[in-house]
Order: structure tokens, then C-alpha cells, then sequence
């Protein structure tokens, strides 16, 4: 079993609803726990394309899926929310529902298909402050630091220079 956690993000249609239906489409992966869920916050949109809101949350899982079935599965419950497929996506554009794995245990995956930990997460208070609700003491493998510190560091705009190493 592997301690994963999950991003969440929406900013288009209904919102809430498509948080919800993630939340509860984690659960049903086959052999998957969720162990817990953060609150759920409203923020700004980050990166070059002006865009809506979003609401962001993490959840914790308990998982026997490898990276690739699990992202497999992330993407399937995308797909209910009528997220388009990759292939024909922009890149940094508006999505129904966003499933990203940001940890997962302490591994280190470098693929076309998959970055772990997610390449940007130290560097973004919407994923490190739900990730906190849930455990400040979560260590990033690769900063060996933990979501509390880099949260901080974030707070502080200091984040960008932890980069090099991710
Ligand atoms: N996701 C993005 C780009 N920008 N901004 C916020 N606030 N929340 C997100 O989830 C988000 C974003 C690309 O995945
Ligand atoms: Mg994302
Ligand atoms: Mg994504």
C-alpha cells in the first residue's frame, strides 16, 4: 500500500459538484482508501492564461495501485467531468476537474507520462495549504523538507529558489 496525495482543482461549471465527485470517485478506485480530505479553498488562478477561480483541495489515499493505474484512474474520473482529453488540451487552460499526483510515499518518478513529486508543488500555496490541513510534516523527497516549511517559504516568497533540485 502506498500513501498518496492527491490534487484537486476546478474552475469551470460546477465546481463544487465536480470537487465532490472527485472526492468520492478517489474512493472507488479499486483498493483505494481515502484517509483523508482537506478543506476546500477558492483561489486565484495561477500561470499565463487569465482564467477563473478555482477551488483546490488534496486528498490522502491509501492505495495498492502503481503510478500508471492510478493515474489511469485519475484521468477516467476526469473524463466523467467531460475534461477533454489530453491530447486536445491547452496547456495551463481552464478544466472542469484537475487531478494531479503530487506525492507518492517517498518515490521519485521522472516519466513522459508522469512527474512525482509534481514539479510545481513547492512552489504553490494551493496545493501546499490543503496538503498541510491534512499533515504539515509530509516530507518532499526531493527538497527534504517538509509541506509545513515550504509552506512558509511560500508565505514568504521564497519559493522559487528551492527549484533547481525538482
Ligand atoms: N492549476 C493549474 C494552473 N493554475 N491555479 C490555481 N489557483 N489552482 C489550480 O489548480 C491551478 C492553477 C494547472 O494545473
Ligand atoms: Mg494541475
Ligand atoms: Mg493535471
Amino acid at each position: 500500500m502506498a500513501r498518496v496525495f492527491i490534487g484537486i482543482g476546478s474552475n469551470v461549471g460546477d465546481r463544487h459538484e465536480y470537487v465532490r465527485l472527485a472526492q468520492r470517485g478517489l474512493g472507488e478506485m479499486p483498493g483505494t482508501r481515502v484517509k483523508a480530505l482537506s478543506r476546500i479553498y477558492e483561489t486565484q488562478s495561477v500561470g499565463p492564461i487569465p482564467q477563473g477561480e478555482y477551488l483546490n483541495a488534496v486528498a490522502e489515499l491509501e492505495t495498492p495501485l502503481d503510478p500508471y493505474d492510478l493515474l489511469d484512474g485519475l484521468e477516467a474520473i476526469e473524463r466523467e467531468t467531460g475534461r477533454v482529453p489530453r491530447d486536445e488540451r491547452v496547456k495551463w487552460g481552464p478544466r472542469t476537474l484537475d487531478l494531479d499526483v503530487l506525492l507518492y510515499g517517498n518515490r521519485v518518478i521522472s516519466s513522459d507520462e508522469l512527474i512525482v513529486p509534481h514539479p510545481l508543488m513547492h512552489e504553490r500555496w494551493f496545493v501546499l495549504k490543503p496538503l498541510a490541513d491534512i499533515d504539515p510534516a509530509v516530507v518532499h523527497p526531493l527538497l527534504e523538507m517538509t509541506v509545513g516549511q515550504l509552506l512558509i517559504y511560500v508565505e514568504q516568497g521564497e519559493a522559487k529558489q528551492l527549484g533547481q533540485r525538482c
